[in-house]
């Protein structure tokens, strides 16, 4: 692979595609060519599935699960070995500054092997003793089988780290996979071909072809009925036509969607703390992570005060070269993404909000000015039914809203087809844990943001999600249970 030309990876191969074109890979910070992208027609995808069942029958599937367990600390060692090149492909197809893709995205990528890796070696099964007419006896007992043969649909926004979060596991319990990146960001999911081969794991064991969803490599891959399961992140209107190519054949999905997260600040919170927390709940990566805050609900009494921290943290970021270490905010993926959430910005405006900061487009320097850069902003006034406050953006803003009590602030925040993620803010832990159990999401925090431990169960409520993956629930979704019964 080069930087220029991005190929598929198909049986342990890169090859191109047979349709004989490629698209555009472009760097959102100015638009430059990052690389030509060979677009996977349906004979790729076929050959993809035919490649992952085959290895699947043969070399993967013979091996133990310690033996699996050892391929895929190699692989997470690889990630590490190449860790700079990772970091500037990834930085090159998001814009995002090293100071996140550097801590968390491609750290994050190894470990997503290594947790996994040594989870599947402790899984237990269930087994049971029960009585027969004769008197004999017979023993129940279950055991795993990988799932299949796993399609894997990515989105841009954290691309190594949300891929490896279902390749680890996948791969772990013993399945194969097709990866589908997202069209935004194709390569590091390329490079991490040459690492599955340099780490010994067999052809055919992880693939992917690229392209775009619908008509494309995308809907291919989901149509294709040799495929056993789809894990899939994304919007969840794409989740819902996801869903409906899984029926036939009735494939089960794992869904990580969208969301509308609020985030709940009493007055007694640690302030300063908090005020940190809230800057990267709202900002992080330019408001494109699922579990940003877009809602803030603030009591009252500290409501003028949050409003001007948050404001000062919001005119503070730095935007520029994303290697340079005092660069702090990234551009959006692409013009098209910023056209979106600029509509956003006009629709709140339209709606009668108060523009707090920002609200536009930045002027940038040189090329830059060809970058898909947007100032962080900041509302207050809307009504709750406002498209701003109901609909995700997925971009770097929020609208902030006062509350008067403790049950006003947790009807606000369920008022939401959405349930991701919710943070609380308060130094009275008996209210924060009575606020948690009664907020609608898959997972909440209080006194932090995006803290992780890979073992707990990781999704979302109502329109955010279908399952739970995290520890020994990805283990169960990637694989299917077996009983066997055995007269004594
Ligand atoms: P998207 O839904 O547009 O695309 C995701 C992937 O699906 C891409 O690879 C795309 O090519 C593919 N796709 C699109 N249509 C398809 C179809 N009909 N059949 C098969 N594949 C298809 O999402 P995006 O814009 O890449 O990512 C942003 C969205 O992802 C936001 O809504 C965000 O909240 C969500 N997200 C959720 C989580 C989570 O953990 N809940 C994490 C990250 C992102
Ligand atoms: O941390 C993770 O494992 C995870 N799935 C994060 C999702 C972030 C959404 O953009």
């Amino acid at each position: 692979m080069t930087n220029q030309i991005v190929q598929n990876f198909i049986d342990g191969r890169f090859t191109e595609g047979s349709l004989g074109r490629t698209f555009e890979d472009r760097a959102p910070v100015d638009g430059s060519l990052v690389a030509l992208v060979h677009e996977a027609g349906s004979d790729e995808v076929d050959a993809a599935v035919t490649a992952a069942r085959r290895a699947l029958a043969g070399p993967w599937g013979a091996l133990a699960a310690e033996d699996r367990a050892k391929l895929l600390h190699k692989v997470a060692d690889g990630i590490d070995a190449r860790f700079d090149e990772f970091l500037a492909a990834e930085i090159a197809d998001t814009g995002k500054p090293r100071s996140i893709a550097a801590h968390i995205d491609i750290p994050r990528g190894a470990a997503n092997f290594r947790v996994f890796a040594d989870l599947v070696k402790n899984i237990a099964t269930e087994s049971f003793g029960m009585a027969t007419p004769d008197g004999a006896g017979a023993v129940n007992y279950a055991h795993r089988i990988p799932k299949g043969v796993i399609a894997v649909i990515c989105p841009w926004n954290l691309p190594l780290l949300l891929m490896t979060w279902k390749v680890g596991p996948a791969l772990a319990a013993g399945n194969t996979v097709v990866v589908k990146p997202s069209e935004e960001t194709p390569v590091t999911a390329t490079l991490l071909g040459e690492v599955m081969n340099d780490a010994g794991i067999p052809p055919g064991v992880y693939n992917v072809v690229h392209g775009f969803g619908p008509n494309s490599a995308g809907e291919h891959l989901t149509r294709n009925t040799g495929i056993d399961a789809i894990t899939f992140t994304g919007e969840t209107v794409t989740g819902a036509e996801i869903m409906k190519q899984a029926a036939v054949g009735l494939r089960d999905v794992s869904f990580e969607c969208g969301g509308k997260n609020p985030a709940l600040i009493f007055a007694d919170c640690d302030f300063d703390e908090m005020i940190e927390g809230m800057a990267r709940a709202v900002f992080a990566n330019c408001g494109q992570v699922c579990l940003n805050t877009e809602r803030v609900y603030v009591e009252r009494s500290i409501f003028d005060r949050f409003v001007d921290a948050l404001k000062d943290k919001a005119e503070g970021f730095q935007r520029g070269d994303p290697m340079d270490p005092a660069t702090t905010m990234g551009p959006l993926i692409s013009q098209e993404h910023r056209d979106k959430v600029l509509s956003y910005y006009g629709k709140a405006v339209d709606a009668g909000a108060e523009v707090i900061t920002g609200g536009g487009v930045p002027d940038m320097p040189g090329g830059y000015a060809e970058g898909s850069w947007i100032e962080p902003t900041i509302w207050t006034g809307l009504d709750e039914s406002a498209a701003a406050v109901r609909e995700e953006i997925f971009g770097p803003c929020c609208h902030v809203r006062p509350f008067d009590d403790e049950d006003e602030a947790i009807a606000l925040a369920n008022d939401s087809p959405y349930g991701l993620a919710t943070s609380i803010w308060t130094s009275d832990l008996s209210r924060g844990n009575r606020v948690a159990q009664r907020v609608e999401a898959g997972i909440t925090w209080v006194n932090c943001w995006f803290l992780r431990d890979l073992r707990t169960p990781f999704g979302g409520s109502k329109q955010s999600g279908i399952g739970r993956e995290g520890g020994v629930h990805s283990l169960e979704f990637y694989t299917e249970l077996r009983n066997i019964c055995v007269k004594l």
